[in-house]
Parts: structure tokens; sequence; C-alpha cells
């Protein structure tokens, strides 16, 4: 991930949000310095957090979000899991595929 982002913003931007239910992905997104990456580079963050290469990232995929970005961060707890996945899932089939993760992005 840090081919892809820097370092620097990585840890800010968890850090922004160690507290549990404080998760807001679109500051998250804005923070960390997906919102500026290219299309192709957002896509690239996309396959990172498919842990199992589906092709989707899938509930679960989500709660360990932030550990995609850095290892020692947190999970998200059910709560903002289920949000993040109702803000990305716009076709309701309960995952977040590689064009509604660039929609997420681009809309925060
Ligand atoms: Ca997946």
């Amino acid at each position: 991930m840090t081919d892809l982002l820097h370092a620097e913003d990585i840890k800010k931007a968890v850090g922004a949000f160690t507290a549990v239910d404080s998760f807001d992905h679109k500051r998250f997104f804005q923070m960390v310095g997906l919102k500026k990456k290219s299309p192709e580079d957002v896509k690239k963050v996309f396959h990172i957090l498919d842990k199992d290469k589906s092709g989707f990232i899938e509930e679960e995929e989500l709660g360990f979000i932030l550990k995609g970005f850095s290892p020692d961060a947190r999970d998200l707890s059910v709560k903002e899991t289920k949000m993040l996945l109702a803000a990305g899932d716009k076709d309701g089939d309960g995952k977040i595929g590689a064009d509604e993760f660039s929609t997420l992005v681009a809309e925060s």
C-alpha cells in the first residue's frame, strides 16, 4: 500500500479514527490521499483490499479495511462496516465491486 500512498498520510488518516465508531470514509479517503489518485491507482488499492481476490470487497473484508492500509490499525465495528457497505454498495448485492469502490472514493 505504501507503493501507492504516502506512509505519513496513512499514519495520519488511520490515527484520526482510532476511536470506535468514529470512522468517516469520506474524510479517511481524503486524508489518506486516495481521492487525488488516478483511477488506475484507486483500482490497485481496491485489489489490495480484496484480500481473497474475489473481485469484490465483501462485508467481512470491509471490516478489515483499515488493516489493508496499516497492519496495526483497528477493525471497524459492525456498525461502521454496515454504514460503509450501505454507502458503497450501489446495486445492493451486499459487497463492493471495483466500480463501486471508485465511485465511493470519487464521492468523498
Ligand atoms: Ca473479496
